[in-house]
């Protein structure tokens, strides 16, 4: 198992929710701390220069271990399950460019709110169908390069469609594709799951990546998450993946980043030992 936290370029708005901001900046600190990678936020590839981020990494020994698009949805306006079709074209076009990236850089790209949501007046079925469509042309393309696509279920409060491990499981049956799966962030898992360790055993097969935040969003350690439980039932499904720290910045985003990986480190070392 391998720990990122999550980054975005300097103008990121506050809806990226990532830690810090600057690429290279953010990775030379990240490498400080002592994170194997970075979780790149991005609402489009044109803001990676591919050959600078390769030196950026080297430089601090990091790696990518995603590419996420919570900015696609909330800075773009861009979903999945939009009903223009100009706008739903331009979607399409803008994940394969994030999947280009991907096949250079971490090999995964999540899907959050940039899935879409139910629309007022309009049906759960009708939703769910431009879903599933979407994520197969999408996961088509992935395949292409080699890329999975990662499907983040993500609390009602943000969003009104897939908000729980189970359901997420469930649509991605449905899409009936290889290259996809999910991305269990525990912050929404603490709203929506039954149980977070059941749930992540429950939905093993599907797991690719995995959100750490504690319940009140800020480093885990700092709310009321049982983790030791979380990475319990990791292993039990066999899990050996990413964890990422996606959590609030607060005032003294540094100190956030440090707590974060001083809290989660020797429960990495312990899983990694067993
Ligand atoms: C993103 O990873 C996330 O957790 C959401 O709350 C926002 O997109
Ligand atoms: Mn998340």
């Amino acid at each position: 198992m391998k720990i990122a936290v999550t980054v975005a370029g300097s103008e990121a708005k506050e809806s990226a929710f990532v830690v810090w901001r600057g690429f290279k900046e953010s990775i030379k600190k990240a490498s400080e701390c002592g994170y194997d990678g970075v979780e790149l936020a991005l609402k489009d590839a044109s803001e990676i220069d591919e050959g600078r981020l390769k030196q950026w990494l080297e430089l601090y020994g990091m790696e990518v271990s995603c590419i996420s698009t919570g900015q696609v949805f909330a800075d773009r306006g861009m979903y999945f399950t939009h009903q223009d079709p100009v706008i739903h074209r331009e979607t399409v076009g803008v994940f394969a460019g994030l999947i280009k990236l991907a096949s250079v850089f971490g090999g995964k790209v999540n899907i959050g709110r940039a899935r879409g949501f139910i629309p007022e007046g309009s049906s759960r079925q009708m939703t769910e169908k431009r879903f599933i469509e979407t994520m197969r042309e999408i996961c088509d393309i992935a395949g292409q390069y080699n890329v999975e696509m990662i499907l983040e279920p993500v609390n009602r409060y943000e969003i009104n469609f897939i908000n729980s491990v189970d359901e997420g499981a469930a649509i991605l049956e449905q899409v009936g594709r290889t290259n996809c799966g999910l991305q269990p962030d525990v912050f929404h898992m603490n709203i929506e799951d039954d149980d977070i360790g059941k749930s992540l055993m429950r939905n093993k097969k599907w797991i690719r990546y995995v959100h750490l935040a504690d319940s009140n969003r800020y480093a885990p350690g700092m709310g009321h998450i049982d983790f030791q439980g979380v990475f319990d039932a990791l292993r039990m499904a066999d899990y050996d993946g990413w964890v990422s720290v996606e959590i609030l910045p607060g005032e003294d985003p540094d100190k956030m980043a440090k707590t974060s990986i001083q809290y989660l480190k020797p429960l990495i070392q312990q899983y990694n030992k067993s």
